[in-house]
């Protein structure tokens, strides 16, 4: 891992700030990124220099590709991107959702995701050497109420992971897919604003946490050069799936 510099983005809490840790023990170089900048610099301290942090808003196209050409020596060649990013703004139906919420998850969980991946991508070509982590969700599989665009964008993730591998088949740049379900993190708290909405997501479960994410991205990253990983869903044992939904008429 010491050759490894890997690209987290959204790496001030949840599965992005647990992969930091995780590579940064392991002997890599990490460059975290996210908008909360106390957190990032908190993070550095907690993990020293091998740890560059960048606040960076993903809805900033500009900014995205700005910094990807600037990276400082010691964190310019990136070989292994995590695209983690993202998350859910409300859970409304919908004809009542809000308009700026579906917009900030589609700037943030699709466009940002996209652009970032085209800036860091061409430098990946180059060295013939990589890896893409994009997190997904099984939102992006299972529709369920509310869902609605936030599963969709992670549908994008889906897709946009396998036409990824079709273009990189000679590359011997490598593509995965992590969709996870229930994980306990700040997830249910941006999307909810309600904290006591947010512990009820979790109660009586015994959801995933951010490290086990992390262990699995980490996993990924270190299986032989000429394995690739195309997809991984994963979910608590005590989360499945429901019957489908038939409204019936009295
Ligand atoms: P958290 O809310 O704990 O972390 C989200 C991270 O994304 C934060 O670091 C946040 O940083 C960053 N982020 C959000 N919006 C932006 C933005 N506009 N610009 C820059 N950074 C941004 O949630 P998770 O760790 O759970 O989520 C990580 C990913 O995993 C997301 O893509 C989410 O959709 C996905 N996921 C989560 C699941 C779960 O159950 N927890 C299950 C399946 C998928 P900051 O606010 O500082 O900018
Ligand atoms: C997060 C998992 O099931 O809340 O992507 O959509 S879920």
């Amino acid at each position: 891992m010491k050759d490894e510099v890997v690209f987290v983005t959204g790496a001030t809490s949840g599965f992005g700030q647990a992969t930091a840790r995780r590579f940064i023990r392991a002997g890599a170089r990490v460059i975290a990124t996210g908008r909360r900048g106390e957190r990032l610099e908190e993070l550095r301290d907690e993990l020293g220099d091998r740890l560059h942090p960048l606040v960076l808003d993903m809805r900033d196209a500009d900014a995205l590709l700005a910094a990807a050409t600037a990276l400082p020596k010691g964190y310019s060649d990136v070989s292994i991107l995590v695209n983690n990013a993202g998350g859910a703004l409300g859970l409304d139906p919908a004809h009542e959702a809000k308009l700026d919420d579906w917009l900030a998850m589609i700037d943030t969980n699709v466009r940002g995701l996209a652009v970032l991946t085209r800036a860091i991508l061409p430098g990946m070509v180059a060295r013939r050497r990589g890896l893409i982590v994009n997190i997904g969700s099984v939102a992006a599989q299972y529709p369920y109420p509310g869902g609605n665009v936030y599963g969709a964008t992670k549908a994008f993730v889906h897709q946009f992971s396998l036409n990824l591998r079709a273009d990189l088949v000679d590359k011997n740049v490598r593509v995965t897919c992590i969709e996870p379900g229930m994980a306990e993190t700040e997830f249910s708290l941006v999307r909810l604003r309600d904290q006591a909405k947010a512990d009820a997501v979790y109660r009586g479960v015994k959801p995933m946490s951010a490290e086990d994410v992390a262990e699995t991205i980490y996993w990924v990253a270190t299986l032989p050069e000429h394995m690739n990983i195309n997809l991984i869903e994963m979910m608590p044992t005590q989360q499945a799936f429901g019957p489908f939904a038939v409204h019936r008429i009295p």
